[in-house]
């Protein structure tokens, strides 16, 4: 070995050539310490190790992912495109590491250098560029296309904050700005030279060219710049790297010389911050749009940039438009992107001079959609004037969308005049609005939803008009997680303890944890089992302690509800179960055997009061209780700040039982459910969603379902739900209420929660927390009863896992790339 430094002092600068894998990988660490990080290779602090790593892991990676890209290339694949407004990746470094086989080498490396691995790892800031479900499936979604070798894109928004840092002073959500680029950015490539100008506002101008064609073109238009930052996504130890474009708005260069011109330096500068506001900030609503100008930029500068990069790469094949559904096809992740769809018309017609009819039916088989929702204030809709203001020739090509549309609607149900109405893609009442899931519905060949209960929903009810009109287009694709992060990474102990039985096949092949049953009768196998999942608790004990300074047993039951905050994923119902048992245990003591503690935790959109309260709340109950010396060991109840990707690969391999107990109806499919379920935690949960199908696969004996079926929910609001009745029947359900609105878990406000109440019981119980309250207390009390025998938990808790093989998200993505984009692995 050569050293770059002279005299006898034992040198860490960089050596080479390195042979050993981990040698090697120092060997890189140390040479990103100096010549990336310019920092002293002798006393680098954990930070700047942490971001060597990182670099050295990004060498790799870009390697990996120009061969990858060159064989997609010298293939001429058809290419998936994934639009998606929010990507939620979680941290990178250990992900990587799996994924690239170099987690003994790092960790090797590391301690070499007199660090820890997981030390390093938590120096990792999570990019929060997601809000919950939908942003963190279409993360698990790309690592599954890139484990199955997919030619495919993901693009998304660089947003400068992504979702807000969440604190909890006083009981209450305070949100702080999440500003994760501050230390720089380890794993992605900027492309300043990279760049698509993307237009708004102007006028149309209608004119006719020599051939006495009319032609359309925008005049006077606003113009910002894309710049592409792309971040690589490994297959799971397969070589090969798909790319997470996303773009950042930058002013454009015609803005610069203008200011040159006129010489106003101030009023450059003010244009410059309010072209780049555009990728500023995340929205930090989930399933609630906020309809705010901003938003629709954004995604509009999505939509633009990457319709761009993708005509761009078709344009070198050098083949024919009607060729562009056989070669690519571009995925909707909700309605967000959806305004593509007349963007490609745009194109087609205006630029390219295709007729209308050739450029629709290259669209039609062009564009897939997958809806996530049924929450009726969710479904996405904007002002027809803002549309036009800021995007008036898209709004024209909506209306003609919507003319000929609406044309054949009118053919095919000539007996039904009022359907047009529901379906048209513009809603005429006293203000218009356009629906961007009508757009998204009729520009498409494939509209499905994410569980099997979901999607029947949407064919019967949200949609059902257009079930009628288009049966062929609606499928179902029910979610699915990846089993690297969410079992392999996040918890360690237990995956080597699986692959130890089985060998480490079940990584790309979840069906392979079949294999784990045969041992639910060994003794050896359970003890193991059940120890691994207590040291998991005793870590999240730890934590809790840390952050919180409450103690919790790590031998009580730990039951878990973390998502965000929403009235219909009811962590009110829970809270109220909360404060029935703390009764019982104040008014008859011994009648509480099971000790437990609650573990919340989630983010309220920042201006939806009633969820914010109810987190108010949830800490005023906690206080409570948690100082209530009558209670001691046997009710903890503990809310965690600032839930993420992060926190949830700590609580989720430390749970017991997962809380999924949506109104039956509302939750589309939920993917936590099957994180706790993969994890050996036991459900606890309604007949909604992806629920009934974990359900149908671990077995009916092995979860906790309770309450009202989604029908029964119709029934009783059609036939007139009347809250008022439960309360009335119900004596330990009354107390509970009378507590919360009398003010006893806020003693020096007394009227605080009366509001909470005041929903329930005089403003119609919307999500139906008191008709299924009852059920879940029962339910509640045979989850402690079989948390009594251990061993029955424990194997329940190992046949969870066992039958889990179908919620791999790489099950998903193939049912995608079959039935909807045509594509297979490269
Ligand atoms: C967010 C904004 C608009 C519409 C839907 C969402 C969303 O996050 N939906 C969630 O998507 C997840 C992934 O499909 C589902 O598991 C959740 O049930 C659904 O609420």
């Amino acid at each position: 070995m050569t050293s770059q430094n002279s005299g006898n002092r034992k040198s860490r600068l960089p050596e080479a050539p390195a042979t050993r894998p981990a040698e090697s990988l120092k060997q890189d660490i140390l040479r990103h310490v100096l010549y990336s990080l310019g920092r002293d290779t002798e006393r680098p602090d954990r930070q700047t190790v942490f971001r060597a790593l990182a670099l050295s892991l990004r060498d790799r990676l870009v390697e990996k992912w120009i061969a990858s890209q060159r064989d997609i290339y010298s293939r001429s694949s058809k290419r998936v495109y994934y639009l998606s407004l929010e990507f939620l990746p979680g941290p990178f470094l250990r992900e990587n590491l799996i994924a690239l086989g170099l987690e003994n080498e790092a960790r090797e490396a590391l301690t070499d250098m007199g660090f820890g691995l997981d030390d390093v790892a938590d120096e990792e800031y999570e990019p929060g560029l997601g809000n919950g479900g939908l942003g963190r499936l279409a993360s698990c979604y790309l690592d599954s296309m890139a484990t199955l070798r997919l030619p495919a894109y993901g693009y998304g928004i660089h947003y400068a904050y992504g979702i807000f840092y969440q604190l909890i002073k006083e009981g209450r959500q305070v949100e702080r700005a999440d500003n994760w680029l501050r230390g720089g950015t380890h794993w992605e490539f900027e492309r300043s030279h990279y760049v698509h100008p993307v237009r708004f506002y102007g006028q149309v101008r209608e004119w006719v060219d020599e051939q006495g064609r009319l032609r359309h073109s925008l005049e006077n238009a606003t113009t910002v710049m894309a710049m592409a930052c792309d971040m690589f996504i490994p297959g799971h130890k397969n070589d090969y790297v798909l790319n997470m474009r996303l773009w950042a708005a930058k002013t454009s260069r015609e803005f610069e010389f203008s200011f040159f011109n006129t010489g106003d330096y101030i009023g450059a500068v003010e244009e410059k911050i309010r072209d780049e506001n555009i990728s500023m900030v995340l929205y930090p609503n989930d399933e609630a749009p906020e309809g705010k100008e901003l938003r629709l930029k954004q995604q509009f500068f999505l939509v633009s940039a990457t319709i761009q990069d993708i005509v761009r790469r078709f344009r070198k094949k050098g083949i024919a438009w009607d060729q562009l559904p056989r070669k690519n096809v571009i995925h909707l992740n909700e309605t967000h992107p959806a305004v593509a769809i007349p963007e490609l018309m745009r194109i087609l017609v205006d630029e390219e001079l295709l007729t209308w009819e050739e450029a629709w039916y290259i669209c039609v088989r062009t564009f897939a959609y997958t809806n996530h929702t049924v929450l009726p204030e969710a479904l996405e809709v904007w002002p027809e004037d803002l549309f036009r203001r800021l995007l008036p020739r898209h709004l024209q090509i909506i209306h003609e969308i919507n003319r000929r549309f609406l044309h054949d609607v009118r053919r095919q149900f000539p007996n039904d005049p009022n359907i047009l109405g529901r379906v048209s893609l513009v809603h005429e009442g006293e203000s218009r609005w356009v629906r961007m899931s009508h757009l998204a519905i009729v520009g498409s060949f494939s509209v499905n939803g994410v569980s099997a209960h979901h999607s029947e929903i949407l064919k019967e009810s949200v949609f059902h008009d257009f079930y009628k009109i288009f049966p062929e287009r609606f499928n179902n694709k029910t979610n699915g997680i990846t089993p690297r992060r969410w079992l392999r990474q996040c918890n360690p102990t237990l995956a080597w303890l699986i692959t130890e039985h089985i060998g480490p096949e079940w990584l790309t092949d979840l069906a392979q944890l079949k294999k784990l049953e045969p041992y639910v009768n060994s003794e050896g196998f359970h003890r193991a089992w059940m120890e691994v999942r207590l040291r998991n608790k005793h870590k999240l004990a730890e934590y809790i302690r840390d952050k919180n300074g409450i103690t919790v047993m790590p031998e009580s039951l730990f039951d878990v509800h973390v998502k965000r905050f929403h009235e219909y994923k009811r962590q009110l119902l829970n809270v109220l179960h909360v404060i029935a048992l703390y009764n019982r245990i104040r008014s008859s003591p011994g009648s509480v055997t099971v000790p437990r503690t609650y573990i919340f935790g989630g983010k309220a959109a920042p201006g939806y009061y009633m969820a914010k309260h109810i987190i108010r709340l949830i800490n005023s109950v906690a206080y409570t209780i948690n100082t209530d010396p009558r209670v001691g060991d046997l009710l903890k109840v503990v809310f965690l700040q600032n839930y993420c990707v992060t926190l949830a690969e700590r609580i989720i391999p430390a749970t017991d039982l997962s809380e999924q107990i949506s109104t039956a109806g509302m939750e589309a499919s939920g993917t936590g459910n099957m994180k706790f379920a993969l994890n050996g935690a036991i459900t606890i949960g309604t007949h909604d969603g992806a629920n009934i199908e974990i359900m149908e696969h671990v077995g009916n004996e092995n979860l906790f379902l309770f309450g009202l079926l989604s029908h029964e929910v119709n029934e009783m609001r059609s036939q007139g739900y009347n809250p008022r009745l439960f309360y009335e029947r119900d004596s330990e359900l009354r107390e509970v209420l009378d507590m919360i609105a009398g003010g006893f878990f806020s003693p020096s406000e007394p009227h605080l929660f009366r509001d909470v109440v005041e929903s329930l019981l005089n403003h119609g119980d919307r999500y139906m927390v008191l008709a299924d309250f009852r059920s879940y207390v029962y339910r509640q009390q045979d989850a402690a009863n079989a948390f009594m025998d251990q061993a029955a938990w424990a194997r329940m808790s190992m046949l969870n896992t066992s039958r889990m093989g179908f919620f791999s998200s790489d099950r998903a993505v193939d049912e995608y790339a079959k039935d909807i984009w045509g594509v297979s692995g490269v």
